[in-house]
């Protein structure tokens, strides 16, 4: 354990440079990369991450402080030892050098290797798409819209907005826009009493506490479903002990990303059981073979290849609805999203061009990609460009559940576990080994015949894998 501080980074030749917001606190925890503070010259903001993990010691300067001079002190941090236990601060500096996204999270940016080295580049680089600091300042449209770009989910999931104005003009900083993402507000529909326009955290307040008034004297839109009411805060220490636990950074991002298809995507689910008893007994027939190749014929593997089949001849699962609502991207290539259950959160590594490839190579990159997952080295480019997404609990257990689609995919698989039945064969009950599917669908998309005409092909294809040829 030792302690670190962090300096003011090349200013790029800006003359004066104002420290405009105060993200932490002495005493807190910080993770790598979370915002520290913000700077602001008369063009641009910048903001200045935690190198590393750590517990913030001391801030060296206040709001409104100028600071003219690179490598003046701004704030020192205990760096906390990684255990390399697979916390989340250790993850983020993990060999495989690439942060992890969990499902349908758009993997960060690729950064050049200056930037993966320096966290306050690597920040620089998020802000601006370019590795030259100066352009940080210099370019004020660039560095303001990379500043607003980190917002861009939380437009998703705004339920207040009453105004016209995009959220990428609105000009405010970290933790104020946190605040908005917190409550549910778009800062579009605010206007900022700070310098320049900037929108405070006073001027969030103020219109939740507006927009509350508003809403109550207006208390029946509630009930005829114009708004989304929140959900009260409780003091669960008056039931009981209870600890406040901080989320994973994957899992943050899950529950953003859920709540975003969740409230974008109206939902169906349809429900099959595809009869494996005969691919059950090839399985095990694999064995042996598998033994000897060192990989495991696994049914995932073998459910992978076969929607890439079924979604070849149902086209319009293997789509991606435009913003404008009036076309979808069409895709003619296979790659299936499979979902990771680890230790840190949910992953969905991608299978690149299912169709194209033999079971055996499937079964290898399933456990190579699982394996990769749990250990935390998936690059980002391997959880993205998924066309659809299988998740499987059948080795966990369970009936059937709705998965949630991985937007911009329109459709995903659940697979549930596997169970012997009686089945009536026409003249007697036999058993059979059935397979729970459930294929949840974006019905602005897919409609209920697409989605029950590639169900069936699913159940077929798995009841009798010789189809799998042909
Ligand atoms: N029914 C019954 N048994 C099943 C099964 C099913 N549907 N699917 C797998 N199994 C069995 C396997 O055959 C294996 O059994 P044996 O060891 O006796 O042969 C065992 O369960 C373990 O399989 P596995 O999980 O190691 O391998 P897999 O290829 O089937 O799955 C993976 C790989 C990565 C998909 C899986 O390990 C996993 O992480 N699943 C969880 C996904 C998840 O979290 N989904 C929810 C997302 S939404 O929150």
């Amino acid at each position: 354990m030792g302690t670190e501080v962090i300096t003011v980074p090349d200013l790029g030749g800006a003359e004066e440079v104002e420290v405009i917001e105060i993200s932490v606190t002495v005493g807190d925890q910080v993770e790598a990369d979370q915002t520290l503070l913000v700077l602001e010259s008369d063009k641009a903001m910048m903001e200045i991450p935690a190198p590393c993990a750590g517990k913030v010691l001391k801030v060296f300067v206040k709001e409104e402080d100028k600071i003219e001079k690179e490598g003046d002190p701004l704030v020192e941090i205990e760096v906390l030892a990684s255990d390399g236990s697979g916390d989340d601060a250790g993850a983020a500096s993990s060999a495989s050098g690439g942060d992890e996204e969990p499902a349908g999270a758009p993997a960060d940016e690729p950064v050049s290797g200056a930037a993966k080295a320096d966290p306050q580049a690597r920040a620089v680089e998020k802000m601006t798409g370019s590795t030259d600091t100066q352009a940080v300042v210099k370019e004020s449209p660039v560095a303001r819209q990379a500043v607003q770009a980190s917002d861009e989910r939380s437009k998703q999931d705004a339920v207040i907005d009453e105004s016209s104005k995009s959220e990428g003009e609105v000009y405010a900083g970290p933790a104020v826009r946190q605040l908005a993402r917190e409550l549910g507000v778009s800062l579009a529909g605010i206007s900022g009493s700070g310098p320049r326009g900037r929108v405070l955290k006073e001027d969030v307040q103020g219109y939740v506490k507006q927009a509350l008034q508003h809403q109550s004297r207006a208390g029946a839109a509630i009930t005829t479903g114009a708004g989304i009411p929140p959900i009260p805060e409780t003091d669960f220490s008056q039931f009981g002990e209870v600890e406040q636990v901080k989320l994973s950074r994957i899992a943050r991002l899950t529950a953003a990303n859920m709540h975003r298809s969740w409230l974008n995507v109206p939902h169906v689910t349809q429900f099959d059981d595809a009869d494996i008893s005969d691919l059950e007994s090839f399985r095990k027939l694999l064995t042996r073979e598998g033994e000897a190749r060192g990989v495991k014929m696994t049914p995932v593997p073998i459910l992978l290849k076969a929607c890439a089949l079924a979604l070849r001849r149902h086209p319009m699962l293997n789509c991606s609805l435009l913003n404008d609502g009036e076309h979808v991207i069409q895709k003619h290539y296979y790659h299936i999203g499979m979902a990771v259950d680890t230790p840190r959160g949910l992953l969905v590594p991608v299978i690149r061009d299912v169709d194209k490839k033999g079971l055996w190579q499937l079964a290898e990159e399933v456990a190579v990609m699982a394996a990769k997952a749990r250990d935390g080295k998936l690059a980002p480019n391997e959880m993205q460009g998924a066309s659809f997404t299988v998740s499987s609990l059948g080795a966990v257990g369970g009936t059937g559940f709705t998965p949630i689609i991985n937007t911009p995919e329109v459709a995903i698989l659940g697979v549930s576990k596997a169970q012997v039945q009686p089945v009536w064969n026409g003249n007697e009950f036999v058993p059979r080994t059935l397979l729970p599917l459930s294929l949840s669908y974006d019905h602005k998309v897919v409609n209920g015949g697409d989605a029950g005409r590639f169900l069936t092909e699913l159940v077929t294809l798995l009841g009798d894998i010789r189809r799998l040829s042909l």
